[in-house]
């Protein structure tokens, strides 16, 4: 069984990061380990979170796994707590090889996240620099290639994003939440060493939902460590993703409490 490390923050309360990380990992038949990079009450879309921010303890963590001789397939990070432990993920990445998966969860809808603030971007784009993949969605492209945001684009924005983040590092990237059309929403990718593109696109369900790009990069990083090419991995994971949004829209709850990826679990086993 392959074993990944995924290092995103633990809320509490409002699924995403590493309460939709764990039982998506595991139903892909990939033994997960964590590193929580904090503990919050909730994520940050519910106001004022109380958070235990838990940089100082990573580096004595990895010591330990160190000391023990423990192994890991490939690492995935998420959400970080403070900029600084984007050295831990690289310090993590050279002690541990293995494919090096990034979501530099950082904003969306052309925001910044309420606790993310411009420092956290230089520290981002150094950790993406050593990512096989990374995978932005459109807002985090913008910030990360330092190009204005826009509501609008054509595929040449999309490919100039990806070009200048390929330039900056990254061997594999791949931008999601991408619409050309207002009705279609899908992921675009560039891999660097061989210069294949890929776009993949489906019908917008609606709306916006918490947690979506988790899932997202969750089953993406479960395909990618079970053997499947990149472009196999990014189709399961959109296709996954879309139907927690849909199973999500069937009931009317408050977003904030993220979606019901759990009803589309079933799915995901048999298709991995
Ligand atoms: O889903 C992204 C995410 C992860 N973790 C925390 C967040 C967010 C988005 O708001 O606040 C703590």
């Amino acid at each position: 069984m392959k074993r990944i490390l995924t290092v995103q923050d633990l809320s509490c309360v409002g699924k995403c990061s590493l309460t939709i990380a764990l039982p998506v990992l595991s139903a892909m038949g990939v033994e997960t380990s964590v590193m929580p990079t904090g503990v919050l009450s909730t994520h940050t879309a519910f106001a004022a979170p109380v958070v235990c921010d838990l940089t100082d303890k990573l580096g004595e963590i990895a010591l330990h796994w160190e000391k023990q001789g423990i192994t890991f397939d490939g690492i995935y990070s998420g959400y970080l707590a403070t900029p600084e432990q984007a050295d831990v993920v690289i310090s993590l990445s050279e002690k541990f090889p293995g494919s090096l998966i990034v979501d530099p969860v950082m904003g969306d809808n052309g925001k910044l996240y309420s606790r993310i603030h411009e420092d956290f971007l230089e520290k981002m784009r150094l950790l993406c620099k050593r990512a096989d993949v990374i995978l932005p969605n459109i807002t985090e492209a913008c910030y990360l290639a330092g190009v204005p945001y826009q509501e609008k684009y054509d595929r040449s924005f999309v490919e100039l994003l990806l070009k200048k983040l390929a330039a900056m590092g990254s061997k594999c990237v791949l931008i999601t939440g991408i619409s050309f059309a207002e009705e279609r929403v899908g992921i675009m990718g560039l891999n660097a060493p061989d210069g294949n593109c890929f776009f993949y696109e489906r019908e917008k369900l609606g709306g916006s939902y918490h947690g979506t790009g988790d899932a997202f990069a969750s089953a993406f990083a479960g395909g990618l460590i079970v053997g499947k090419p990149w472009e196999k991995a990014a189709t399961l994971a959109a296709d996954f993703a879309a139907i927690c949004v849909e199973e999500t829209i069937k009931e009317n709850r408050d977003k904030r409490f993220g979606i019901l990826f759990e009803r589309a679990l079933p799915w995901l086993v048999e298709k991995t």
